[in-house]
């Protein structure tokens, strides 16, 4: 095959392109009472690595909730549990930020530039880690 002149700026064109850069939306929605059942859900649980905005909502009638971005050592890096404080200890996680306070039925949102790894997102208000608030994300190349 032989190259026209078109033909190399085409090739030219296409080799200098970076790969198409989109800040990620991963949608979070808390939801659960006091005494209940709590949970913290995503709307995709594997992303590519980059700028990322996490949408958070909180659907919950009366409860507060929060949450925390971690970034795990490894897939399987278990957290613990301070069983007297009924929270995990975050002085012993790499946290990459949060979203605090969030009242019921209000909505925040927080940036961070993710690495590949494996991320937990949490709520760290007592007790509601344990009631079932915590998720992974899976973020790749
Ligand atoms: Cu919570």
């Amino acid at each position: 095959m032989r190259f026209t002149r078109n033909n190399l700026a085409v090739l030219t064109f296409i080799c200098m392109t970076p790969p198409a850069f989109a800040a990620t939306t991963v949608n979070v929605v808390e939801s659960g009472e006091a005494g209940g059942p709590m949970t913290l859900t995503l709307d995709q649980s594997t992303i590519k690595a980059g700028e990322t905005t996490f949408m958070v909502h909180n659907d919950a009638m009366t409860e507060e909730h929060e949450m925390v971005l971690i970034k795990l050592k490894s897939p399987d890096q278990k957290i613990d549990v301070v069983a007297a404080k009924h929270r995990v200890n975050e002085k012993q996680l790499k946290s990459l930020g949060e979203v605090s306070d969030l009242k019921p039925g209000a909505d925040g949102q927080m940036k961070a530039k993710l690495t590949p790894g494996s991320y937990v997102l949490l709520c760290n208000i007592k007790g509601h880690f344990e009631a079932g608030m915590h998720t992974m994300l899976t973020v790749t190349k």
